[in-house]
């Protein structure tokens, strides 16, 4: 039905599939396709990724589109890469664009069902893979339009409370090469420092896709979570439970869980580790079983904090079940592993589906991964490769989803030593992590001078005041932040 959405200083014809009705800050539409004819011409959009690692922000409608391009293997990976256009205006669940006032006009879902939204100089439309999801629009300053969205979808979804509070990873510093005495002598180096969490990445498992201690760490995992709190921080572990590498055992042993192809192999969901992996088939009631397996197992160790990575690939098309849609199958399995885990585990989400994760994660990252260099030489134009710069511009350009959880930017740098981040481009990282709300760091102790250790000791003790002055433009305990230059 033709509806016009008057927002007073403009007033948007619309084709929508049933009557809106007001709320505060905007109005409610029916599930179902949604155009506005937005009298704006060529403006700016903003776009939203899919998943975690799924490029976001601002592009004017008439210039160069946000996204993946020419690079299939690294969209399966990192976008919704059975819905992703790179090379038109559009992304997943919201969208917004900007009016003649500076004011901006939104179209977000607030459900699951693989929303997507995009726009061109005279429309932004929504549609869905399933159409269950009604949507929000509204019209106003920008701050106040997402926050608007962001409380309605954490309304319908919810909100949890935990907080991590300052987190030590070991990724951005050790990467895979972790053993149980390096941690302990890392461990005991960080004693007394102001840490709530000292989590262990990738590394310590002899494969992705089988979850038990690998040589490396010969007295087994509760060993080591032991030293962690005994040395007065919250033990955290790495897992990818969504997926196997072919070489696993749960890979080789059991395809049977496996997400399958048409022709009955294992689907290949992503690439990474030098390889392409496979999905698990969360909708079949033994992987679920699985799943209780491997979740009771790593928290009778006394991992307390959990970074579930990969996330997204719990949420492709192909699983067995008819008629769940795919978010909300993979919505359904975190719900699971919740309900195994408990309320007092804090689930950190990476790699994950934004929308489809909120009310059932307590944190999750909103960009690629940083590291310890800021552009990457490797795949120019990609704002999903690894490098500070990716990493800051998709965190700012998601700060409003505070609303929905945490939101992880990715670890910070004290370290000058075994780094290529100037001074500066190490203030940017900080500044943008107290922007988030969400601190965390990789360096070993070792690793830094006195003065870093000084200022790593002084940040991470810091709770900041966060204002919010522009898009870009923040106030970090009175002091003017403008990330636009990076941006
Ligand atoms: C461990 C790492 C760290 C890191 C995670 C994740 O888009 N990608 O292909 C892609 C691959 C790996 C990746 C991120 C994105 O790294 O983000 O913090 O835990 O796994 O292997």
């Amino acid at each position: 039905m033709l509806h016009t959405f008057d927002f007073g200083s403009v007033r948007i014809p619309a084709n929508v599939t049933g009557a809106p009705i007001a709320v505060p800050g905007g109005h409610i539409v029916p599930a179902g396709p949604v155009a506005l004819l937005h009298p704006f011409g060529d403006t700016e959009f903003y776009r939203h990724g899919w998943n975690s690692w799924s490029p976001s922000g601002w592009a004017r409608t008439d210039g160069e589109t946000i996204g993946i391009k020419d690079s299939p293997r690294r969209l399966l990976t990192a976008d919704d890469a059975a819905n992703e256009t790179p090379h038109l205006h559009s992304g997943s669940a919201v969208g917004a664009v900007v009016g003649e006032d500076g004011n901006v006009l939104l179209l977000g879902a607030l459900g699951l069902g693989t929303p997507r939204v995009g726009a061109d100089g005279n429309v932004l439309w929504g549609r869905a893979e399933e159409a269950s999801a009604e949507w929000f629009v509204g019209y106003g300053p920008e701050v106040e339009v997402f926050a608007a969205y962001a409380d309605l979808v954490a309304a319908r979804l919810g909100r949890r409370s935990l907080r991590a509070g300052a987190v030590w990873s070991s990724w951005y510093s050790f990467f895979e090469d972790i053993d149980e005495d390096t941690i302990a002598r890392t461990v005991r180096d960080l004693a007394g420092y102001p840490f709530d969490v000292f989590q262990l990445d990738d590394g310590w498992e002899p494969i992705v896709g089988d979850w038990t201690a690998n040589a490396k760490f010969p007295s087994g995992m509760a060993a080591t979570a032991r030293t962690i709190a005994d040395a007065g921080f919250r033990p955290g572990l790495w897992l990818a439970p969504m997926i196997a590498l072919p070489d696993s055992d749960i890979a080789r042993t059991r395809p049977d869980l496996l997400v399958q192809d048409d022709d009955g192999r294992p689907l290949v969901s992503g690439y990474n580790w030098d390889s392409h992996y496979y999905s698990l088939d969360t909708t079949q009631a033994e992987v679920k079983d699985h799943l209780r397996e491997v979740f009771e197992r790593v928290t009778g160790w006394g991992y307390r904090y959990l970074k579930l990575d990969f996330m997204y690939a719990g949420a492709i098309t192909g699983n067995r079940s008819t008629g769940v849609h795919r978010e909300t199958a993979y919505r359904e399995a975190v719900e699971h592993i919740r309900s195994v885990v408990g309320d007092d585990v804090y689930l950190l989400g990476c790699g994950v589906p934004m929308i489809p994760s909120v009310g059932v994660f307590d944190g999750a990252r909103v960009g690629p991964d940083v590291a310890a260099f800021w552009d990457n030489a490797e795949r120019v134009g990609d704002p999903s490769g690894v490098g500070a710069r990716n990493s800051i511009v998709s965190s700012i350009n998601r700060a409003w989803m505070k609303r929905l959880y945490e939101v992880d930017p990715d670890a910070i740098y004290f370290r000058s030593a075994r780094s290529l981040l100037s001074d500066g481009e190490r203030q940017a990282l900080r500044d943008t992590a107290a922007v988030l709300e969400f601190r965390s760091t990789s360096d070993p102790l070792a690793w830094l001078t006195p003065a870093e250790r000084g200022e790593l000791r002084d940040y991470m003790e810091e709770t900041a005041l966060i204002e919010q002055t522009g898009r870009y433009a923040f106030r970090i305990s009175g002091r003017e932040v403008d990330f636009t230059p990076i941006v």
